[in-house]
């Protein structure tokens, strides 16, 4: 296994984060949309935290991380052992269109141009009200951005088209709407100075894998600096959940 027995349990003996639901004003898409938030343990407003935005899959919504992944109890765990920079940690809905539940044929046309569209929604209307209503830094380094399949596409994608606005990237078992290599990456020079962390991860039985390999080889023959991590497993939160452990504890130190 690549992650120490009980990484992912529910412990009662620690202190734990706090869950909250947010609604914003989204122009982007003319609707309140929802997200969730998971404030670190002991936080206090008047702090300023790193940003963590973890994205969802196709077949997800802004609940299906804490449905099936626990990522407040990894992270809680994680603090307990003093391994994480606090941070305050976003799980938005990536589907920016009017109804945004993924119901029906989640591969619909309209469905998947929802996932692109969400950079305007993050950018413009999610972000702020972040930065607006929580004890959030401002600075691009200390933004970072993460998401499994559909999402590890959008991370891909939003953080290096944006890297004026990210510095920390990770893009687990990243599925086609990830953009070519050579599209992700147009400017090797600049990306590599203003990358803190690149993360590519996948499931050595995943059937997606080869988009993961292709950005690593192309990574590889620019020389610019990342992490590729497979471990065996498939397409699925057992992955996801251990690339979050792996992940987390590398953002926002030097
Ligand atoms: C596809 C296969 C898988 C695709 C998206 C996915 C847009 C996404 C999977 C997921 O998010 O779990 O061809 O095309």
């Amino acid at each position: 296994d690549t992650a120490p027995e009980g990484f992912d349990a529910n412990r009662t003996d620690i202190a734990h984060g706090k869950l909250d639901t947010i609604t914003y004003a989204s122009k982007t898409v003319g609707t309140d949309r929802k997200a969730v938030v998971y404030l670190p343990p002991g936080y206090s407003a008047k702090k300023k935290y790193p940003v963590l935005y973890l994205l969802h899959g196709i077949g997800g919504d802004e609940f299906e991380w804490l449905r099936n992944g626990k990522p407040q109890l990894i992270l809680d765990n994680l603090y307990a052992e003093k391994k994480l920079v606090p941070m305050i940690v976003v799980l938005p809905n990536g589907r920016a269109m009017k109804d945004d539940r993924a119901t029906g044929n989640v591969m619909a046309k309209d469905k998947i141009e929802a996932f692109s569209r969400f950079e305007d929604d993050l950018l413009n209307d999610l972000i702020p009200y972040i930065e607006k209503n929580f004890a959030a830094s401002t600075d691009r380094t200390q933004r970072a951005i993460a998401g499994l399949s559909m999402g590890g596409g959008q991370s891909l994608n939003f953080g290096l088209g944006n890297l004026d606005k990210f510095a920390w990237i990770g893009g687990f078992s990243s599925a086609p709407n990830t953009r070519q290599p050579e599209e992700l990456i147009k400017d090797p020079a600049s990306a590599k100075q203003k990358i803190k962390l690149l993360w590519i991860s996948c499931g050595t039985e995943d059937n997606l894998i080869g988009i993961s390999e292709r950005t690593d080889k192309f990574l590889k023959e620019k020389n610019i600096p990342h992490i590729y991590y497979t471990a065996p497993g498939k397409h699925d939160f057992e992955v996801w959940k251990k690339d979050l452990f792996h992940f987390a504890p590398l953002l926002f130190k030097k």
